[in-house]
């Protein structure tokens, strides 16, 4: 064979031509060509033709080449060769999220979709994961046409996830496309802010009312709590009164009997008094009658 050449190595996701074009025929009758490719151990048949393109993922091939005459005689030919192992890669600026910004406390659910390039096409893992505090939701991306996705094998992978987040803030965005390829992850990442919006402040009618009913019952208690705490307070004076007074005359000898003396003393005075100026000038008691009784005494006698 020609091609493909043993023990080379080929740059990923290369279409190989596989050319039996070399072969030697003395006889000039070949009557047919078989190529397979070993794949643990068992002959996988590929093409039945002298030659052709045909495409192999990264990593080592073991490929044959059988070649028949008319007289049934046939040869092996066998090559070893080696392909290159592509990286993925997301396109930061394919990244589309719908929505971006979302309602806490609102289920909401948001679909994400980017575009990943890997020539060999050996990525089969995409996946997605959104923080936000100690929230976490994971899901996973699909080119396979599966759920949101259009169109199986264009590139765009999709994925959609529910989310209900707990307070305002920036959630994180990460999706990370991981390629096995021939054995060796390579990993591509691709990431955003989301925004989470503050529940709706504007108060329904019910609410409002409700706040002001609040605040009269409210008013109305503290002025209960008020009133009861002065009525509470005064009988508390008044009991100290009570416990005052009877100390103050045990204590200081005060005798009750002496004071009640004085006073009728005094009540016998002012009658005096009054009997007096009657007598000198009974219009001025007249007048001075309803305002205290020592306006009277100070009236101008005539
Ligand atoms: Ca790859
Ligand atoms: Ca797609």
């Amino acid at each position: 064979m020609t091609s493909p050449e043993n023990g080379r190595y080929y740059p990923p996701a290369s279409a190989l031509l596989l050319s039996a074009n070399a072969t030697v025929d003395y006889d000039g009758d070949i009557v047919g060509y078989q190529w397979f490719e070993y794949v643990n151990g068992t002959e996988v048949l590929l093409l039945e033709e002298k030659w052709g393109m045909i495409y192999f993922g990264p990593g080592s091939h073991h490929i044959a080449l059988y070649a028949e005459d008319t007289r049934g005689a046939g040869e092996w030919a066998h090559v070893n060769i080696t392909l290159g192992d592509s990286a993925p890669k997301l396109n930061q600026s394919s990244l589309i999220v719908k929505p971006m910004s979302f309602t806490e406390e609102e289920l909401t659910t948001i679909e994400v979709s980017i575009e990943l390039t890997d020539l060999d096409g050996t990525t089969e893992d995409v996946a997605g994961q959104i923080t936000h505090g100690i929230q976490i939701w994971n899901f996973v991306l699909n080119d396979a046409g599966e759920g949101r996705d259009l169109v199986a094998g264009d590139g765009i992978w999709t994925g959609t996830v529910d989310v209900e987040a707990e307070g305002a803030g920036k959630p994180h965005l990460r999706i990370v496309a991981t390629d096995m390829g021939s054995g060796e992850a390579k990993v591509s990442i691709a990431t955003a802010d989301l925004l989470v919006k503050e529940m709706e402040t504007d108060m329904p009618w019910v609410t409002v009312g409700g706040s002001i009913g609040g605040i009269i019952l409210l008013i109305f208690l503290a002025n209960m709590f008020v009133s009861f705490r002065r009525r509470r307070l005064a009988s508390m004076d008044v009991i100290g009164s009570w416990t005052s007074f009877s100390d103050a005359t045990s204590s200081v000898g005060i005798d009750q009997a002496s004071v009640v003396d004085a006073a009728e003393e005094s009540a016998v005075q002012m009658e005096n008094d009054l009997q007096m100026q009657e007598i000198q000038n009974p219009l001025d008691v007249q007048t001075a009658e309803g305002s205290e009784i020592q306006s009277g005494k100070d009236l101008p006698k005539i």
